[in-house]
């Protein structure tokens, strides 16, 4: 059972501005397995060999069926209580004429599955495919009942090999995304940082600039992160059971206001 301060939950029912920035702990009760935790997905291999171009272009086959493998996993997967929570928030907000914006790391796409909307993805997603050439879109999509693909497909405009269209080591964030998470990271009064060992940049310097902004800087995660330490509220639980527990506490003090 979890119990929150009358404050945090004054502050949470009152604000009217929130940012929350999720990472692969949102997914692990999805079971989705996680980047840099013991069991983790890059727990065998080097991120820069699998998630970068040069990765891909030294091992097109290795890299292209290591995704096919997650997209696997991500296609047999759904959304969890953690997922839902921010659905309900996002709303609650909403309704309130306040702002939610959700900001994530993650390529599953289970936030978008679950019912957020307008969720700004600054890594990509790895359902989508484009040509790692001429970089037009290709049409190719893992699905279950497909033989599974063993090799890049090729571009049907310059033959060059198709790519999934995540966001690699050393490319580039889009843009638009990155700078629509700042704007949400400067203004808001409350940012979460859910589910993030918060190792990556630039995602992993949001909440530290949200907090220089002045918001209130909450973090969910059963463990220390690299920016704990700046938390103004650090709840250590998982986030499938956290969130939940905390939007509960939440109508219950608003319906005492
Ligand atoms: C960039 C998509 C400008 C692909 C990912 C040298 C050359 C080039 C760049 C760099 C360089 N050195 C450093 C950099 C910057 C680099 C970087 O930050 N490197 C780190 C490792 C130091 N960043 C980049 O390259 C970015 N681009 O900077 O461009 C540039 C360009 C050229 C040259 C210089 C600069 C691009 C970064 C994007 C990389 N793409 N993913 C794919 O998915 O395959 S990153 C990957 O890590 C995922 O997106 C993931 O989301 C992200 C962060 O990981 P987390 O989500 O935090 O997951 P993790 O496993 O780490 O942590 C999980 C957490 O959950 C844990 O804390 C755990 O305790 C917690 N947890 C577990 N269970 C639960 C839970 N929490 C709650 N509830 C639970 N139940
Ligand atoms: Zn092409």
């Amino acid at each position: 059972m979890y119990t929150f301060s009358d404050n945090l939950l004054h502050t949470l029912t009152t604000a009217r501005k929130i940012a929350v920035l999720t990472g692969a702990g949102i997914s692990a009760e999805s079971g989705v397995a996680t980047f840099r935790d013991p069991d983790g997905l890059w727990a065998k291999f080097r991120p820069e060999e699998l998630a970068s171009m040069d990765g891909f272009l030294k091992n097109p086959n290795m890299v292209w069926e290591w995704y096919e493998a997650r997209r696997k996993v991500v296609d047999s997967v759904k959304p969890n209580a953690g997922h839902t929570a921010l659905v309900e928030m996002q709303k609650w907000y909403e309704e309130r004429g306040g702002r939610f914006t959700l900001i994530t790391q993650n390529v599953d796409r289970l936030h978008q599955q679950a019912g957020s909307h307008d969720v700004i993805e600054l890594h990509g997603n790895i359902i989508d495919n484009y040509c790692s050439r001429c970089k037009k879109p290709h049409e190719y999509r893992y699905t279950s009942t497909a033989p599974n693909v063993k090799e890049p497909p090729r571009c049907t405009y310059c033959g060059g090999m198709i790519r999934p269209a995540v966001v690699w080591f050393g490319e580039m964030l889009p843009p638009d995304a990155l700078e629509a998470a700042q704007e949400a990271a400067e203004t808001c009064e409350v940012f979460f940082s859910i589910g993030t060992s918060a190792e990556v940049y630039p995602a992993a310097g949001l909440p530290i600039e949200a907090k220089r902004a002045g918001a209130l800087f909450i973090e969910v995660n059963p463990n220390q992160t690299a920016i704990t330490r700046f938390a103004d509220v650090s709840i250590s639980a998982p986030s499938g059971e956290a969130l939940p527990a905390l939007f509960a506490s939440m109508l219950a003090k608003n319906n005492i206001l």
